[in-house]
C-alpha cells in the first residue's frame, strides 16, 4: 500500500527525453474528448503560473548548478502548488486529468539519475502531494534513440538535458524499476515504434483502465 489516493480520472505520462509524450497527450485527450468528458491537459514541473516560474528556475542553464537536494525540493514545491491549484479542483469538479509527468519522475530524475534517497522522496510525495494517478504510461525507448529524435531541437539545452547518457540511463532504469513495483498502475509502452502506433497502444490502454475502473 501506498498511503497515496489513487484517483480513476487521473493519468500520467512519464519517459525520457525524445519519448513522445506530446504526440500520446493530444491522443489520449482526443480519445477521452470524443465522449464528451472535459480534459486537463497539464505538465510538470509547471501547470500553474507559479509552478512555471519553478519550472523556468529548475530548467536555466545560467545560474549556478543546483545541488541535487534543491533541484528535488524545487519540483516538489512545484508539485505541491499543482496538485491543489489544477490537478485537485479538476478531479473534483469531475474533469480526466492527463498530467506530462507526475512523482515518477522525481523517482527517476532525482532518485535514479542523482542517487537521492528513495525514503526521503516518499516522505515528500506522502506528505505533499497525497495523490497518484490510477494509470501511468510509461513510454520506454533507449537513450540514444531519444537524444536523436530532440538533436537539433534545442539550441541551448536546459540544465537537464545537459546531463549525459549515463545519467540518462540511469533515469531509465530507475522508471523500469518503478513500473515493475507498481504494474497494476503502470503500463510500459515501447516508443521506439512510429507515433502513431504508440499513440494507439496509449489510446488503447487508456479505454481499457476507464472501463476496468
Ligand atoms: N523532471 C525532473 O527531473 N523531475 C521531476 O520531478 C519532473 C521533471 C516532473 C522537463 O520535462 C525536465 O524536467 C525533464 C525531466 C525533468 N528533463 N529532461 N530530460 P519535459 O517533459 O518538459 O522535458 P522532456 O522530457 O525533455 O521533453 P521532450 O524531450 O520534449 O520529450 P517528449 O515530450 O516525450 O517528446 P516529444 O516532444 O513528444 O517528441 C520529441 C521529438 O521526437 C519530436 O520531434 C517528435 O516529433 C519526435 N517523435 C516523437 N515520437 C516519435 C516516434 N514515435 N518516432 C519518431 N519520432 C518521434
Amino acid at each position: 500500500m501506498s498511503g497515496l489516493r489513487s484517483h480513476p480520472r487521473f493519468v500520467s505520462l512519464e519517459g525520457g527525453e525524445g519519448a513522445g509524450k506530446t504526440t500520446v497527450l493530444r491522443a489520449l485527450r482526443e480519445a477521452l474528448e470524443a465522449d464528451g468528458s472535459e480534459v486537463v491537459s497539464t505538465r510538470e514541473p509547471g501547470g500553474t503560473p507559479l509552478a512555471e516560474m519553478i519550472r523556468a528556475l529548475l530548467l536555466d542553464p545560467a545560474h549556478e548548478p543546483a545541488a541535487a537536494e534543491t533541484e528535488l525540493l524545487l519540483m516538489f514545491a512545484a508539485r505541491a502548488q499543482h496538485v491543489r491549484e489544477t490537478i485537485a479542483p479538476a478531479l473534483a469538479r469531475g474533469a480526466w486529468v492527463i498530467s506530462d509527468r507526475f512523482t515518477d519522475s522525481s523517482y527517476a530524475y532525482q532518485g535514479a539519475g542523482r542517487g537521492l534517497d528513495v525514503a526521503a522522496i516518499a516522505e515528500l510525495e506522502r506528505r505533499y502531494v497525497g495523490i497518484e494517478p490510477a494509470l501511468t504510461l510509461l513510454l520506454d525507448l533507449d537513450v540514444g534513440q531519444g537524444r536523436e529524435r530532440t538533436r537539433g531541437r534545442d539550441l541551448v539545452p536546459d540544465r537537464i538535458e545537459a546531463e549525459r547518457d549515463d545519467f540518462f540511463e540511469r533515469v531509465r532504469a530507475g522508471y523500469l524499476e518503478r513500473a515493475r513495483q507498481a504494474p497494476a498502475r503502470f503500463r510500459v509502452i515501447d516508443a521506439t515504434r512510429p507515433a502513431d502506433v504508440v499513440a494507439a497502444d496509449a489510446v488503447r490502454a487508456l479505454l481499457a483502465a476507464r472501463q476496468a475502473a
